[in-house]
This record gives structure tokens, C-alpha cells and sequence, in this order.
């Protein structure tokens, strides 16, 4: 397991390398160029200068989240193979820099989706909030804007200005599109560019759609067991592979999120973990906790031992954290608790290692 915390660079972040590399255990940072366009090649430069700055700082770059995927390939529309071929060179000046695993997601319009991103908890903190209740009741637009009035004036991952400028027109776009479309568009997307990926060693990692269920109608199908079966199905490669993410999946109670780890890490199609927890209130309404199990809805341990239990060695990241200590920061993306949650969840793997080391040698 690669211990790793998401960076935002250094113009939208304001957490310097240096804090980052003094959390005990972090090896590697999870990054992305920002400045260029969805859809257009990200070059080779570009991502030098941010590997050599990562690297400075005594850590490694071995992981890009995301490399978001043109809404036109989404849609399916004609442009797409231009979008695909950017891809494609974008995947290969990654490769080129060293990256070996690029996550993505392929949800309509939104990515992760809250309705409230500074709900105040129990113990004084504030965590993002999603109540499906209040989103049925939204116009889309009037949630972007929320989004973007409880930013703390950061940019948002997912949430940038320019990919949500044309909203109204994208919804029109969708009308036709149910999931077996989206299915099949992702289909023709994988088919495009897991070659590329083969052949410059690139883990491709597709991450869970963030709540796992429609929202305003729009389709979505990375939600469930099945659904990630099929998926790393679509085309039958090791690059073909998972970005599994606990607090998504884990907003459905169906989905038995240790088991679900443990399942694709052991056929070799987990290549990235996010791991947070989340307390489930009712269906539909759930916060971002911390770990402890008391708090929350998910059994971190659980999740590690799965991992551990699968000899998974890819990258794992905390995810999601609250606002603690009076941070202000990115919404679920300060230093604090993020921190927190890697070192809870590297003392997770550090005992579960112990336990089955020491054990083995007392046999
Ligand atoms: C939000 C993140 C997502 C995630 C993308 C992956 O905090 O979990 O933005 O990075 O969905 O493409």
C-alpha cells in the first residue's frame, strides 16, 4: 500500500509539500494539472515541472486524479474520437513522467454531489452533507451556485466554472441518454483508449459515482458491485481497472464496501483506494465522520483488512476529511483531518500487518 494525500498545486492549494511530507508514513502525492482545459492534452512539460516540485519535496508522484473525460464522449457524440486522441496523448506523457495510475470518473454533468458543505456535527466540526430530500427540490443551477458560495473561495475538484458554464445546454443533451447509453459510451471510451494504456503502463482507475445513485435524473453507473463488475468487464484488460472509494460507495447500505475492496484488489482491478467514512442518518442522508466506527456507518478496519488480506500495493488515500481546529480550507480538503485519517488508517495497517506477522510466527 502506497500511503498518498491529495495536492492541488501550488496555486489552488494552500497546503505547502513540506506539511504534507511531515504526516508519518506519506510516500506519495495524488496531483493533476489544472491549468488546461477538459478535453485538451496535458503536456509533457507541464507535468515535469509539477513532478520535479512534488520530488523536491522528498515525495513521490506516482498518481494523477483526474484526468476528467469530455462530456462529448460521455454524450457519445461525433467529436468524441478527437477527445479520445487527446486522451490517448495525454495518458502517454503521463506514462512518459513516471505516473502509473490515472483516475477518472464518467458521471453526467456533476461529479461528487452535497447539498451542504460545512454541516455542523456533533463535536463542533464541519463536514459536507448530502440530503437527497433537498436535491429534489433544486434546480441544478441553484445547487452550483451553493457549491460555489460554500467553496471558502477555493475551486472546487469537479465543480470548476468553465465545465458547469453550460449547464441548461448539457441537461437538453442528456434527455436521451439512459444508462444502457452511458454503458455503451463508456464501452466505446475504454476500447479508445485501454490500448494506450497497455502499452505505456498505465493503470486506468475509474472512480464510484459520488452519491452512487441518479441525481436530477441524470444517469449514473458506477454504483454497485454489479455495476463495477461490468465495468472492468467492458474491456477485459489489467488496465482496465478501480479508483474504489468507500465514502461512495458506502452511501448505499447495499453495498458491502469490505467485500467489495477485497473482491476487485484480489482480481488485480484495484488500482487506487480511497478511504473515508460516512454516518448514514437515513436513506438518502449521510455526512462525512471521522473513522472511528462509533461515529459513523463504515468498519475502516474492515476495509484495511481486506485490503491487506488482498496484498493490495497500490496507492490508498484518506479522503474527505472535516473542518477541525478552525481550518479554512478547501471543503473536505484541509490538512488536518485528512492527516488524521491517513495515520488512523496507516495504524490500521500497521497492527493488521503485526497481528498476521507475529502470529505466522508463533505457528
Ligand atoms: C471529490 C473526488 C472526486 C474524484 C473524481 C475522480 O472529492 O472524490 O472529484 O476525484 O470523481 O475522477
Amino acid at each position: 500500500m502506497l500511503m498518498s494525500f491529495r495536492w492541488y498545486g501550488n496555486k489552488l492549494d494552500k497546503i505547502p509539500l513540506r506539511y504534507i511530507r511531515q504526516i508519518p508514513g506519506m510516500r506519495n502525492v495524488v496531483s493533476a494539472i489544472y491549468h488546461i482545459p477538459v478535453g485538451e492534452v496535458w503536456p509533457y512539460e507541464d507535468i515535469l515541472v509539477l513532478k520535479n516540485e512534488i520530488e523536491a519535496a522528498g515525495l513521490l508522484f506516482k498518481t494523477v486524479e483526474s484526468v476528467n473525460v469530455h462530456e462529448d464522449i460521455k454524450l457519445g457524440l461525433p467529436t468524441r474520437d478527437h477527445y479520445i486522441a487527446n486522451y490517448c496523448l495525454t495518458l502517454k506523457n503521463l506514462a512518459k513522467a513516471g505516473i502509473e495510475v490515472v483516475c477518472y470518473n464518467f458521471m453526467p454533468v456533476f461529479d461528487w454531489t452535497r447539498t451542504e458543505l460545512a454541516k455542523t456535527l456533533p463535536d463542533g466540526s464541519t463536514a459536507l452533507f448530502y440530503d437527497e430530500k433537498v436535491i429534489k427540490g433544486l434546480e441544478p443551477t441553484k445547487l452550483v451556485e451553493d457549491m460555489e458560495k460554500g467553496s471558502n473561495g477555493f475551486e472546487l475538484p469537479g465543480w470548476e466554472k468553465g465545465r458547469l458554464a453550460s449547464i441548461k445546454k448539457l441537461f437538453d443533451l442528456y434527455k436521451d441518454i439512459n444508462e444502457e447509453k452511458l454503458f455503451g459510451n463508456l464501452k466505446y471510451f475504454l476500447e479508445g483508449i485501454i490500448p494506450t494504456a497497455e502499452e505505456c503502463g498505465i493503470k486506468m482507475a475509474i472512480h464510484p459515482d459520488d452519491p452512487p445513485w441518479s441525481v436530477f435524473g441524470l444517469p449514473r453507473i458506477v454504483t454497485s458491485k454489479a455495476n463495477l463488475e461490468r465495468v472492468v468487464k467492458l474491456v477485459d484488460s489489467p488496465a482496465n481497472g478501480l479508483a474504489l472509494c468507500s465514502g461512495s460507495l458506502g452511501a448505499n447500505p447495499n453495498n458491502n464496501v469490505p467485500e467489495i475492496f477485497g473482491h476487485f484488489a484480489k482480481m488485480g482491478r484495484l488500482h487506487f483506494a480511497h478511504v473515508r467514512n460516512i454516518k448514514i442518518y437515513e436513506p438518502g442522508v449521510f455526512s462525512e465522520t471521522a473513522h472511528k466506527a462509533e461515529d459513523s456507518s463504515l468498519d475502516m478496519y474492515a476495509i484495511m483488512k481486506a485490503l491487506y488480506e488482498a496484498d493490495f500495493a497500490g496507492p490508498l488515500r484518506s479522503d474527505h476529511g472535516r473542518m477541525i481546529w478552525d481550518e479554512v480550507g478547501m471543503p473536505g480538503y484541509g490538512l488536518y483531518d485528512r492527516a488524521l485519517g491517513a495515520v488512523y488508517l496507516y495504524g490500521l495497517w500497521d497492527a493488521i500487518d503485526r497481528c498476521t506477522k507475529d502470529f505466522s510466527k508463533s505457528v
